[in-house]
């Protein structure tokens, strides 16, 4: 097994024995919410994982180890030490490790880890994608490429409107990325159910996600898959009032020339407080949501020989 994998023992012992199990990002406790809520919504989520019968397995780099599962105390540091913990990507886990540095993985990452240790299923609010004006910035998230490499169900709420998600699908679509929409033929755009883009698949059941990811794995397909879980609609925002959070943190990015990695979680940043913390309220509920379905279709999944 790779060197640098730490697999804590009740991770092990599910994935040992069969058991499903499901991966959750790092980057949403240290970037993406603020201290206290970030811990908070990490332990919980965790909860109902348990409490939809699978093993959780957070996933981070600490002192340079990947980790595939953290005990409470190691989310609490992740979650404290907030933006002082490296957002790692692809490029960064190798430098990260050779420093012994602390890492808060993306989609990308955790990804990577999930595969590392065995885990098929994982859970988050969004994903990167596509940004508006790519076209010359060129800043399209790894988490693209990871989706297409990479054999792990994503399950999120969409992508938030901060990205250009017609192009993001379009590239999905290049890559060969199943999207399925789970209950809907529409891509949930995060706060609010509705982007008025269609995605390539409804399916309705975790049963059928897992048939999918099975279909995948017995054609010798290399990459992962997405499935969309729109935001419950008493938890989603006013579509007017996000809209108008997202133009302004767009603007004020471009206004002090924020770029690179620091813009997703720029943008993040910039639409809670905007917003006045309905957001966060919002982006919370979902990501329950997202953790319970995931934790059944891994059940799914183990019920496959
Ligand atoms: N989008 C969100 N919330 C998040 C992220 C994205 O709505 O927390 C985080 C995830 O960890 C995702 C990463 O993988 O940001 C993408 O960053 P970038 O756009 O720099 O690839
Ligand atoms: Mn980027």
């Amino acid at each position: 097994m790779n060197q640098y994998l730490d697999i804590a023992p009740l991770v092990r012992s599910a994935l040992a024995e069969g058991r499903p199990v499901v991966a959750l990002e790092s980057t949403i406790i240290s970037h993406g919410m603020p201290y206290p809520q970030n811990v908070e919504t990490a332990l919980h989520v965790e909860q109902i994982i348990r409490e939809n019968g699978a093993v959780p397995a957070t996933c981070a780099m600490l002192a340079g180890r990947l980790k595939a599962g953290l005990l409470p105390e190691q989310i609490e540091h992740l979650g404290k030490q907030g933006a002082a913990v490296p957002k790692a990507s692809r490029r960064d886990l190798p430098v990260l490790a050779a420093l012994g540095s602390d890492g808060a993985t993306t989609v990308t990452t955790t990804m990577m880890i999930a595969a590392m240790a065995g885990i098929r299923v994982f859970a988050t609010g969004g994903i990167g994608g596509v940004h508006r004006g790519a076209e010359t910035s060129m800043d399209i998230s790894a988490d693209l490429e990871e989706l297409a490499r990479t054999p792990v169900m994503v399950v999120c709420a969409g992508a938030k409107s901060i990205l250009d998600l017609g192009l993001t699908l379009e590239y999905l679509e290049t890559k060969g990325v199943p999207v399925i929409g789970y209950g809907t033929d529409e891509l949930p755009a995060f706060y609010t159910r509705h982007s008025g883009f269609r995605v390539d698949y409804r399916l309705d059941t975790p049963e059928q996600l897992a048939a999918v990811y099975q279909a995948q794995r017995a054609m010798g397909y290399t990459g992962g898959m997405l499935v969309t879980n729109p935001i419950p609609e008493e938890y989603s925002m006013d579509k007017a009032v996000i809209d108008a959070a997202i133009e302004k943190a767009l603007a004020d990015a471009a206004a002090e020339g924020i770029h690179g990695k620091e813009t997703t979680p720029f943008l993040l940043a910039r639409i809670k407080d905007l917003t006045e913390g309905s957001s966060l309220f919002s982006n919370i509920r979902l990501v329950y949501n997202n953790a319970a379905l995931a934790a059944k279709t891994a059940a799914a999944l183990c019920r496959y020989a």
